[in-house]
């Protein structure tokens, strides 16, 4: 059928079941906006910054598992999302880019908002495209949606010249496609399989380490299957929290820098580790040369390049998690480690996660209080520091897409347009953006979208009027120097703070005015005794709701293993850092 290149994509985007899309429009794309304004099945967000777009598009993706879309302008609008790329490929979350170009006879002229956006994102994208001929429109849209979702998902960007989206092509979509030299294993390899539950088999104190592989896979029931028939204790990533059921008592909680004492200990001295769907970054390995110094190592990945890239493998097994999983299943047998769980359920009762139980208003009683009001059924996401640390701490995620953070990256500014994306994909859902109150400031303005679209999302701030991380790794190994990371309203500030908490002047800026301006409810909480009813009252208006809870400033996230360190060498407080840092 003869039709425009813009009445092609739409055509595109309706056959790979994409529903709803973020973006916002510019010079450029004004015809492929035009022709989704015409087409009317496809529910368009705009968004008020393009980074807020493509996040949003993303905590869509993540809170379904299905493909998130965002269509952006060239030039600015493309290089505001270049952020929101490298997010997602960290993460590896499935989202298709697609961004406007200037006309393909003009390229490379410095032409009128040109931005060579395929340059610049070839790092952050897991492929991408420019269509320069339209005959390969469609070709390459089916490229791109195949490439984003199967092997290890991630971001793929199109970029779609004005010439393009204007000209007539015969429109036809190909049913299939293949790429060469790309070819995703999804079957594991049954002797590799056989090898590994051999190994299993012959361990005394084995640990599964999974991570956002086995969400990504679909494999969560199955690797509660697994760990039931078995008996393995299971740690999981910040990315796979939720992969197994945060409440189940083989659960030990995260690991790594801000893991429990139990995960840690637990790798410190497992002889086996099972990695499934996670890379040994460095916030969970700590010292790579002391990390699991007895283990022998399995690990099950989709990816080949992660296989012994930070770690060397003794059994890999390259394949989709949840088709190795069911084939582990079918041979697995219960393990004879009572010794070994005992030794667990030990560091279990001696090094729970706390925090002081005082009149004072701390983090990580607001966070247990969200989980208590909203039955730990909520959709969380969270902005990154000492917020999302809190979050994946004390809120029990039980099940997969329940917790939507910037892991890989650690972007400030991705909660509030990702829980736009997660609130629009599931809008019965409560939905939380648990938050900083430096990070919120960054992508503030999508207060505005939550608002045009009414959407009942509740916000969060933990308000320690500061940059608190950062703050707390000053605390602890910069001798206190407050530098540059105290936001309150001040002539030294934001500059060296030396006072914290005491005869400060305002928080900076009023949340409750800025809720207010939004046409949001604003509510202050300052005391403890306050929290559960603001929650309560939030959960229940359906409305956007932001709640600023004014918490203790110098709150530290414990335990932590500092940067470097091998993970069983956990501190608690500055004084421990001194000690650490002496030694
Ligand atoms: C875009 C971006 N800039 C800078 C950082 C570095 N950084 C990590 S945590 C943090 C502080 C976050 O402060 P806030 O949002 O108030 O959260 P808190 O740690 O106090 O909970 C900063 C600046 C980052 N992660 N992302």
């Amino acid at each position: 059928m003869k039709m425009t290149g813009s009445r092609a994509v739409v055509e595109i985007l309706h056959k790979e079941n994409i529903s709803q899309i973020f973006g916002i429009p510019g010079g450029v794309v004004i015809p492929l906006y035009d022709e989704l304004y015409k087409y009317q099945k496809i529910k368009l967000v705009i968004t008020k910054h393009e980074q807020g777009a493509i996040h949003a598009a993303d905590g869509y993706a993540r809170s379904t598992g299905k493909t998130g879309v965002c269509i952006v302008t060239s030039g600015p609008g493309a290089t505001n999302i270049v952020t929101g790329l490298a997010t997602a490929s960290m993460d590896s979350i499935p989202v298709v880019a697609l961004t406007g170009q200037v006309p393909t006879s003009i390229i490379g002229n410095d032409a009128f908002q040109e931005a060579d956006i395929t340059g610049i994102t070839r790092p952050v994208t897991k492929h991408n495209f420019i269509v320069k001929n339209l005959e390969e429109l469609p070709i390459i849209m089916k490229k791109a949606f195949y490439i984003a979702r199967t092997g290890r998902p991630g971001p793929v960007l199109v970029d779609l010249p004005r010439d393009i989206l204007t000209a007539d092509i015969d429109f036809e979509y190909p049913e299939k496609v293949t790429i060469l030299g790309y070819n995703p294993t999804i079957k594991g390899n049954s002797r590799q399989i056989k090898r590994v539950m051999e190994t299993i088999n012959n361990s005394k104190r084995p640990l599964i380490y999974a991570g956002g592989g086995v969400i990504a896979s679909g494999a969560s029931e199955e690797l509660r299957k697994f760990v039931k028939i078995t008996g393995i204790p299971v740690t999981l990533t910040l990315m796979g929290l939720g992969a197994f059921p945060g409440t189940d008592p083989e659960f030990l909680g995260m690991l790594g820098m801000h893991g429990t004492k139990t995960a840690n200990y637990a790798v410190d001295r497992c002889d086996l580790l099972i990695a499934i769907g996670s890379r040994f970054d460095d916030r969970i390995t700590g010292k790579l040369s002391m990390f699991a110094p007895h283990a022998k190592f399995i690990h099950i990945d989709i990816d080949p390049a992660s296989i012994s890239k930070n770690v060397v493998i003794d059994v890999p097994v390259v394949g989709d998690a949840k088709h190795i999983l069911r084939e582990m299943i079918e041979i697995a047998e219960r393990l004879n480690i009572g010794e070994w769980l005992k030794e667990i359920d030990q560091w279990k009762k001696d090094h729970p996660l706390t925090y002081e139980d005082d009149d004072v208003l701390r983090p990580q009683y607001v966070v247990e209080q969200i989980y208590k009001v909203t039955h730990g059924d909520a959709i969380i996401t969270t902005e990154v520091g000492q917020n999302q640390m809190w979050t994946a701490q004390f809120y029990k995620f039980d099940r997969p897409r329940q917790l939507i953070t910037s892991g890989g990256l650690g972007t400030m500014g991705y909660g509030l347009p990702a829980a736009i994306g997660a609130q629009f994909a599931h809008p019965e859902a409560t939905v939380f953006d648990i938050a900083g109150d430096g990070s919120i400031q960054m992508n503030i303005q999508e207060m505005a979208t939550i608002s045009q679209h009414e959407l009942p999302i509740n916000i969060a701030i933990l308000n320690n009027g500061y940059l608190g991380m950062v703050r707390q790794w000053q605390e602890f190994f910069f001798d206190k120097r407050y530098a540059a990371t105290c936001l309150r309203r001040d002539g030294r500030c934001p500059g060296v703070c030396n006072d914290p908490g005491k005869n400060c002047p305002p928080y900076i800026p009023d949340f409750v005015k800025l809720a207010e301006a939004y046409f949001a409810i604003g509510m202050r909480v300052e005391k403890k005794s306050d929290v559960e009813g603001a929650l309560r009252e939030a959960v229940k208006s359906k409305k956007p709701f932001l709640m600023d809870f004014i918490v203790n400033p110098e709150e530290n996230v414990t335990p932590m293993v500092p940067a470097g360190a091998p993970l069983h060498r956990m501190i608690s407080s500055r004084e421990d850092a001194q000690n650490y840092l002496l030694a």
